[in-house]
């Protein structure tokens, strides 16, 4: 019996950890295209793959801060939680965000609560990032790339118990993160649940300025169970509450009370189907975020507002991945439901004045549902193709009344509902010769615009201080998309470089409308969302790394964007000429790395969209680590100090130019106990 259940297990293990191995450390963020050739199939779901956290600097790093390495994201900040991430310089409108494949909607219309702030690192195995349109299985709506943040899942396989705990203290704002999580798994059933808790206070900027209101609490509570119901069969349950609370957003003029989010899914598998399908897996799954904003804290608020959202979305996938002969194929269908509402009640100073109430979501309702297919294939060693497309038929628009009625005093002719046909088309070919690694794809698509833009109703963005109006009128915004990439790697040298150009047509933007006035006190006008004719993005970045003297490594990269809109002005939140390098030293159990990074003056700015010049910058990081066993005991602290010099500055992509933290050492203990 104990010689079946081994090898019941051994060939679980060998079905299931197909493509762990790639996903091991690198669990990457895949760092480019030409690595992510295999991406296809590169999915993990059994065998304990979670993200290494000890490779990282801050091993507990908040998701946000473990995407800063991805190249192609940045994240812009309105504080010190929940950034938003971007893809090759495009924001939440224009990227993908799913969990597991799961569809899910942030419920602010300020953009306080991007989807990865529902999340801990401590939840993910690893995050896949998509540049462009070639994305994962069930991105919709995308024309920058997409984010899968894959579950950490311990599998089964025959591990038996294991617990970590880990602890951190960063000095600058007092923050204090403590998490815990164990796994239990055997041939036919598992289950990992863990928490995790993260308090900071206010954070110093540069000079030992306090930024107020930049504290934050958060709470993340998570489990996932997996039973084997036959040899090949599988289901899987996921389960993540997470709760962040008392948020500041010092660059915005309001802040978080509580922002929710419960996320639950049931997943049936079965791996090995036929020699067509190597793995087929059907999802159903539910999440509900809830954000409450809060104003009671600022002095200077002129009028008290209460802005509750609510994001809701239920949905459904079933994924078939397989391969024959030279073909690695993937086919998807999926669908789902999302409700998005938020209003606002402004209480005036004099209580005999009437409450104001607004919809700002009017109840917006959007069934997406769409067929993904791609292939890849290799015609040698040296050269594959993979061709991959996505379309969705998309119904989305309003179900209150009251908001329908209300935006059609500006949009008399407007439907309650509209359809919509969405997807992309592309493709890439690769060549690997020796020390070279080439590609080079093209691709088509369109999106949908988002809530805000087709059905907001008079948003105030603190960014360039206009209210702003969605339009259900505009047309759906589309891109060509050409890129190519290059990589050389001859010991002990690795030179990457890569490029990549959007052409869209309709691009989504608010222009003025001189016509309407704002609700908003102090706000400078109102914008309303329309279709440019053209504007176009190019990104380019040149990486090298060398390994010396044996436990050395160096690395730098220098990365360039460039974004204008019709009349050649430049699109907001674009990077200037941004570098870094560090140095890396690892023997045996110890590991230190110096990096310095830095970006240029920001001379390209859109004053037209509220950004003005921001400086050049330069600043240091040192970290050190060290691990160790004691028994069945495995320790690792990681300790150093960002921004040593401790300049004040900020970035293109704060918010206001709020400043960034100011020098901060932080120290991590990691246990595993095996
Ligand atoms: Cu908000």
């Amino acid at each position: 019996m104990k010689r079946k259940t081994a090898l019941l297990c051994w060939l679980l293990c060998r079905i299931c950890g197909i493509y762990a191995q790639q996903a091991t450390d690198s669990l990457s963020v895949p760092p480019d295209s030409l690595t992510k050739s295999y991406s296809l199939n590169e999915i993990v779901i059994v065998t304990k793959t979670s993200i290494n956290h000890n490779r990282q600097t801050k091993p507990v790093s908040t998701v946000e801060e473990y995407l800063q390495s991805a190249e192609k994201v940045s994240l812009i900040k309105r504080g010190s939680y929940a950034w938003e991430p971007t893809i090759n310089n495009m924001a939440t409108e224009r990227i993908s965000v799913t969990i597991d494949g799961m569809k899910i909607f942030h419920a602010c219309t300020d953009n306080m609560d991007p989807v990865t702030s529902y999340v801990e690192t401590i939840n993910l195995s690893k995050v896949k990032v998509g540049s462009g349109f070639e994305v994962s299985p069930n991105a919709s709506n995308n024309i920058g790339g997409s984010l899968d943040l894959q579950l950490n899942k311990v599998g089964f396989c025959c591990e038996g118990w294991e617990v970590n705990a880990n602890l951190g203290y960063e000095t600058n704002g007092c923050y204090r993160i403590a998490g815990a999580d164990f796994a239990f798994s055997d041939s036919a059933f598992y289950v990992n649940s863990g928490f995790f808790h993260r308090n900071s206070e206010n954070y110093l900027a540069g000079g030992r300025k306090e930024v107020a209101f930049s504290q934050f609490t958060k709470h993340n509570f998570f489990t996932n169970l997996g039973y084997l119901v036959g040899k090949k069969h599988a289901i899987e349950a996921t389960l993540i509450y997470d709760r962040a609370s008392d948020v500041g957003y010092p660059a915005l003029a309001m802040d978080v009370k509580t922002a929710e989010g419960l996320i639950a899914s049931l997943s049936y598998r079965r791996e090995n189907l036929s020699r067509l399908a190597a793995r087929w897996e059907t999802k159903a799954y539910f999440n509900n975020i809830v954000h409450i904003m809060d104003d009671t804290g600022r002095p200077d608020a002129a009028i008290h507002m209460d802005m509750p959202g609510k994001s809701r979305t239920a949905g459904m996938y079933s994924l078939l991945e397989g391969r024959r002969g030279r073909h690695r194929y993937a086919l998807n269908w999926d669908a789902y439901y999302n409700r998005s509402y938020a209003e606002m009640t402004m209480y005036p100073a004099n209580p005999a004045e009437k409450e104001m109430f607004m919809l700002t979501w009017p109840d917006v309702r959007t069934l997406n549902t769409g067929l993904f297919a791609a292939d890849e294939y290799r015609f040698s060693e040296h050269h594959a193709v993979r061709l991959s497309s996505k379309w969705s038929l998309q119904r989305d628009g309003i179900h209150s009344d009251f908001g329908l009625n209300t935006l059609r005093i500006y949009y008399p002719n407007m439907a309650a509902y509209r359809n919509r046909l969405v997807g992309n088309v592309s493709g890439r070919y690769q060549l690997r010769h020796g020390s070279w690694e080439a590609s080079a794809g093209a691709g088509y698509g369109n999106r949908a615009p988002s809530v805000s833009e087709a059905y907001g109703f008079y948003l105030f963005n603190t960014f360039d201080a206009y209210d702003y109006l969605g339009n259900p009128q505009l047309k759906p915004e589309s891109s060509v998309e050409a890129k190519v990439e290059a990589k050389w790697a001859q010991n002990p040298f690795i030179v990457k470089a890569g490029a990549s150009y959007f052409y869209f047509t309709g691009y989504i933007i608010g222009k003025p409308d001189g016509g309407l006035s704002p609700m908003t006190i102090g706000a400078a006008g109102v914008k309303v969302y329309e279709n440019l004719p053209h504007a176009s993005m190019l990104n380019a970045n040149l990486s090298l790394k060398s390994f010396f003297m044996e436990y050395f490594s160096w690395h730098g990269r220098i990365a360039y964007s460039r974004g204008q809109d019709d009349k050649k002005g430049s699109l907001p939140l674009i990077p200037p000429v941004s570098c870094e390098t560090s140095l890396a030293l690892k023997k045996d159990r110890f590991a230190a790395e110096i990096a310095v990074l830095g970006a240029s003056r920001q001379a390209r700015y859109s004053a037209e969209y509220g950004e003005d010049e921001t400086k050049g910058y330069v600043i240091g990081n040192i970290s050190a680590g060290y691990s160790f066993k004691m028994r069945n005991v495995i320790f690792n602290l990681k300790s150093g100090v960002e921004n040593v010099l401790d300049s004040c500055y900020s970035t293109y992509a704060d918010w206001k130019n709020i400043p960034r933290k100011g020098r901060n050492f932080f120290i991590n203990i990691g246990i595993n106990v095996l």
